[in-house]
């Protein structure tokens, strides 16, 4: 159901902004500002994100009835894991898809897959049973999948990362959202191992210098991705309307070559 998707597209590529790390890391990462949601939803509704990703919590207090409602779209996040606990990664669904459309008014939702964790048929399960949903309601599904555990030897490499994104493909995720390879020809790789299913990168921790975080996207971007899934490095900066900008320009100013997948 890549169509609710479409519609949020610009020229067939995204920009999310994401928020789920009060979840996923706690306030450590929400330094300043950032820990107050508005702040966050004015930053992508002045910058013009494509999307917002949030947990439930945050769309029902901050967004559902807010005047960020409507404006910016919403994607919810299903599954979320505090980082406390140790061991093999499990991330379970806490809110249904049916509850992400029809209260929180979400066109897509979002679910974490540790691929490699003991518990990954797990997650599996519960995301083929959330694409079904999903669909059947018209709304994007789209997975995050991060190798993840102690039969992982190198959650970065060009296989893994590969397969990470086959693996969306697989289980019918419109977009699957994966990590930096490294480089460009391994991320191509892993483009082209996602097949018809959109392939966007997730930021990962904020760069010292914000020229390396663009050299990065730079570099996925000619390796043929959709866009760019980012949290730390947009609304940790000191100036988020500057930064995304200058994302917009790497993101949306590819000229687009199917034939790059
Ligand atoms: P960032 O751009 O800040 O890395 O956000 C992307 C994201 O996938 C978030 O949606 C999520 O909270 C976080 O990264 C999870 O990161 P990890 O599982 O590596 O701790």
């Amino acid at each position: 159901m890549l169509e609710p998707l479409s519609k949020i597209s610009t020229n067939g590529k995204w920009l999310f902004l994401a928020y789920d790390h009060g979840f996923e890391h706690g306030p450590v990462d929400l330094p300043g500002r950032s820990l107050d949601p508005y702040y966050v939803l004015g930053v992508a509704e002045q910058a013009k994100y494509n999307a917002v990703i949030l947990q439930k919590g945050t769309a029902l207090r901050y967004y559902k009835g807010s005047q960020f409602e409507g404006k910016i779209p919403l994607i919810v996040k299903l599954n979320g894991k505090a980082s406390i606990r140790q061991g093999e990664a499990l991330s379970l669904q806490n809110c249904s898809v049916k509850f992400a459309k029809e209260v929180l008014g979400a066109v897509a939702i979002g679910y974490t897959i540790y691929l490699g964790s003991e518990h990954d048929p797990q997650m599996f399960a519960e995301f083929g049973r959330i694409v079904e949903e999903a669909h059947a309601l018209k709304m994007g599904a789209i997975a995050w999948v991060y190798p993840r555990g102690a039969a992982v030897q190198d959650d970065a490499s060009a296989e893994i990362t590969a397969y990470a994104a086959r693996i969306g493909m697989e289980l019918g995720a419109d977009m699957v959202k994966i990590k930096y390879s490294g480089t460009m020809e391994s991320f191509h790789h892993a483009v082209a191992a996602a097949g018809e299913t959109k392939v966007v990168l997730s930021g990962g921790v904020r760069a010292e210098q914000e020229e390396q975080f663009l050299r990065l996207v730079t570099s996925v971007m000619d390796a043929g991705a959709h866009g760019v899934a980012v949290g730390r490095n947009v609304w940790q900066a000191e100036d988020p309307i500057a930064v995304t900008k200058d994302l917009k320009d790497i993101v949306f100013s590819e000229v687009y070559e199917p034939d790059k997948k």
